[in-house]
């Protein structure tokens, strides 16, 4: 396809409802499961006895400068025979979660597929012989969970040295590797539900580069979700990632949602949008990162990003024995029981009609508020600005769903509420109106 004029975000000529229909599953998901998995699992941070303490696990080719040629030699020693990908898909669901985005390749060049176009995968490299992809799309068909791939466009297996912004040899050969590498990917492993790329800082990337591939990903699968990393970001949203500071969401030039990553933007955007984080300070496995965010943390993520209208994509990262680490799992569990109670205030909800609350965070749905209520005020919560009228309130951690009194008074709201905190985590109130 010629490349020509402004950039729009999504497909060139795709009408609002067409997209709207497109991305319906995803903005009801609300929430998914990010897995960083690859043959750095096996350093886990750890490079010839020496720690990387600054960057993550996926990095460590970069971090200590590897040679391919010595990094790869990894391959032969990646045997997870733990690894069960009905258990990984189960956990997920289990935690509330939707959709998974699985690495297919890393910026380390290794693929996680069985690909025709290099012996640098998981079947032809590895003792496993497996291949993770296929397994994993056939577990979360079988669980109905979306089932998506993360893929690198920035690849130290063909660039001249594992660099922060590597140089590729040949770069339209390259093109045509990475093409053909999406058309096996969307061929072979069923439906898509999202495609993330990752790498749009190297500067052999652009926007016509994107579009192109973007074409392709669109022909064989015209449904699939895809993120802005498609193109190429502003160097702004790259820095967000770095500093971790939230940064200000803007709509993707090309792809279908913006990627803030590690951070949470601080206004209301007005596009769709994901962010990505890790649950410790590493996307891949890590032997000795124990900087575990709380369960509590990680639910009024969750419920802020869904004030704002976007989604939260959670990583894990297996180990190379094939296992979801521990503390993570614990986490995704009692995500799982406070979703089961109040996932109603997170799926199929749109940014809240009250932003910027010292208490909490507020959702909607056509007809109902919901007042995700993380300190818990005793006696009485008083809310101001609320346009619609107020027909009843209650609890949805209260399986009778009993009324709770509410007088209004001078655009004042003021719901009774129980002395104690129902969830000390966050407690829902839902408004109908
Ligand atoms: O896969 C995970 C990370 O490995 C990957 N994205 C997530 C999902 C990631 N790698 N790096 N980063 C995220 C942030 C890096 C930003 C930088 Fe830059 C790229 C720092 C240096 C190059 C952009 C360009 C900011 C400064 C220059």
């Amino acid at each position: 396809m010629a490349f020509s004029g402004d950039l729009l975000a999504g497909i060139p000529g795709e009408s609002k409802e067409a997209r709207d229909r497109r991305l319906a599953w995803w903005r009801e998901a609300r929430f998914g499961m990010f897995i960083h998995w690859g043959i750095y699992s096996i350093p886990a941070g750890v490079w010839k006895g020496r720690q990387e303490k600054g960057k993550p696990a996926e990095w460590i080719m970069n971090a200590f400068q590897i040679p391919d040629a010595e990094y790869s030699q990894l391959a032969k020693d990646f045997n997870p025979v733990q690894f069960d990908a009905r258990t990984w898909a189960r956990l997920a669901k289990s935690a509330g979660m939707k959709y998974l985005i699985i690495t297919s390749k890393h910026h380390d060049g290794f693929c996680m597929f069985d690909s025709k176009l290099t012996d640098y995968n998981l079947v032809a490299a590895t003792p496993f012989r497996r291949d993770a992809i296929a397994e994993l799309a056939k577990a979360c068909a079988d669980e109905a969970i979306h089932f998506g791939i993360y893929y690198s466009q920035l690849d130290w297996h063909h660039a001249t040295r594992p660099g922060v912004q590597p140089r590729i040899p040949n770069f339209l050969k390259y093109m045509e590797y990475m093409k053909g590498q999406l058309q096996e990917l969307l061929t072979r492993y069923g439906p898509f539900g999202s495609l993330f790329f990752d790498g749009d800082w190297m500067p052999q990337w652009n926007n016509r580069r994107g579009r192109e591939v973007e074409t392709l990903c669109r022909r064989l699968q015209p449904q699939v979700v895809i993120n802005d990393r498609i193109g190429k970001r502003p160097l702004i949203k790259n820095l967000g990632a770095l500093l971790k500071v939230p940064q200000a969401v803007s709509p993707p030039r090309v792809g279908d949602y913006a990627t803030p990553e590690q951070n949470i933007p601080p206004g209301l955007p007005a596009c769709d949008w994901e962010t990505c984080m890790t649950m410790n300070d590493s996307w891949g496995y890590k032997s000795f990162d124990q900087n575990w965010k709380s369960t509590a943390g990680l639910i009024r993520n969750l419920a802020d990003i869904a004030s704002k209208g976007g989604n939260f994509l959670l990583n894990v990262g297996p180990t190379s024995e094939g296992l979801i680490p521990e503390p993570s799992v614990e986490r995704l569990r009692e995500i799982g029981q406070w979703m089961e109670v109040n996932g109603e205030s997170i799926y199929g909800t749109t940014a809240g009609p009250l932003q910027n609350l010292s208490w909490g965070r507020t959702t909607q749905k056509p007809g109902q508020i919901f007042l995700h209520v993380f300190d818990w005020p005793g006696g009485e919560l008083n809310i101001s600005g609320l346009k619609e009228k107020i027909q009843s309130a209650c609890l949805l951690e209260d399986p009778q769903r009993g009324p709770l009194p509410f007088t209004t008074a001078n655009g004042n709201l003021a719901i009774k509420l129980p002395e104690k905190a129902p969830n000390s985590i966050s407690s829902v109130v839902v408004l109908t109106v």
